[in-house]
């Protein structure tokens, strides 16, 4: 019998239970390194013709400016995971870059994903894709098994410098961090996590930069409760609720209409990660 990537990617009852059990999954291969390769080729075209690394604001939801990240976002492989664990209506609520040079001291503080997202149920997976190599050395993701069964944790906020995370949110809960579980992925493999798992990295004090790229997913029945306009794009099934304004599909990288869209709809995100704070987003990182 000839498979399909259905029979493929749809996960099996042991992996469910086991995301379930821990919060997080990994690794699964999606794309294979050749692909891979040609995904981080694309970024640093970009990179390479406005001479500096990918910054803000295209870092958050570059999949409105950018082609290959659409076509990334609805890619059947990915979204048959996250059909196996959120069900066959699903939107991108959105996407980052998550990018680490050589030596640049940038790090995520531990913390809970649904800290600032305004989303009425903790139903929201994160795909991290690596585009390089992630690991121990140039700063691969941690996580506290099982955290995703606490509920919401406070946290800091502490806008410290390095710090990737917008408010450089820290969340205060004592945990072991010597029990975290490492996500080392190569080049072409995911990782899925729960909205609630606590996780962080460290700074990359390897050779080669650390690129991944992050898609949240929710179904289509999840809505904002922050009293924001909120955005989302539909890639599988239907929306029957309308919760949130559907975004557009880019027609080329970085067109005059793909740029405004995405200035219009990324300001909205920024002022739900900026809420209450009384900061302006920083587009210098
Ligand atoms: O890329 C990292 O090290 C952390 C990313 C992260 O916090 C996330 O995708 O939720």
């Amino acid at each position: 019998m000839v498979k399909t990537h259905l029979d493929i990617y749809h996960l099996r009852h042991s992996q469910l239970s086991q995301y379930e059990r821990d919060g997080f999954l990994s690794p699964i291969r999606v794309f294979s390194e050749q692909e891979a390769k040609a995904l981080r080729l694309q970024l640093e075209i970009y990179e390479a013709a406005h001479g500096s690394v990918m910054k803000s604001p295209y870092r958050n939801k570059p999949h409105l400016v950018f082609k290959w990240v659409a076509e990334t976002i609805r890619n059947p492989k990915i979204l048959d995971l996250v059909e196996s664990i959120l069900g066959p209506n699903l939107l991108v609520w959105g996407t980052n870059f998550f990018i680490k040079e050589p030596g640049d001291n940038t790090f995520i503080s531990w913390h809970q994903d649904s800290t600032y997202w305004g989303l009425s149920r903790p139903d929201v997976l994160t795909v991290w894709i690596a585009l390089s190599p992630s690991r121990r050395s140039n700063g691969a993701m941690k996580m506290i098994r099982g955290s995703h069964h606490l509920d919401q944790l406070p946290h800091i906020d502490t806008f410290q410098e390095n710090n990737l995370l917008t408010r450089g949110q820290k969340v205060e809960f004592e945990f072991a961090e010597e029990n975290a579980a490492w996500i080392e992925l190569e080049a072409g493999e995911v990782s899925l996590h729960h909205v609630r798992i606590i996780h962080g990295s460290e700074p990359n004090v390897g050779a080669d930069r650390r690129v991944g790229l992050a898609i949240r997913f929710v179904p289509t029945d999840v809505s904002q409760v922050n009293g924001i306009k909120d955005y989302a794009t539909l890639v599988r099934g239907r929306d029957d609720y309308r919760h949130f304004q559907h975004e557009p599909s880019p027609e080329q990288s970085l067109g005059t209409a793909e740029k405004n869209a995405h200035t219009r709809i990324a300001d909205e995100s920024f002022k739900l990660f900026y809420q209450g704070t009384g900061r302006e987003p920083k587009f210098s990182d």
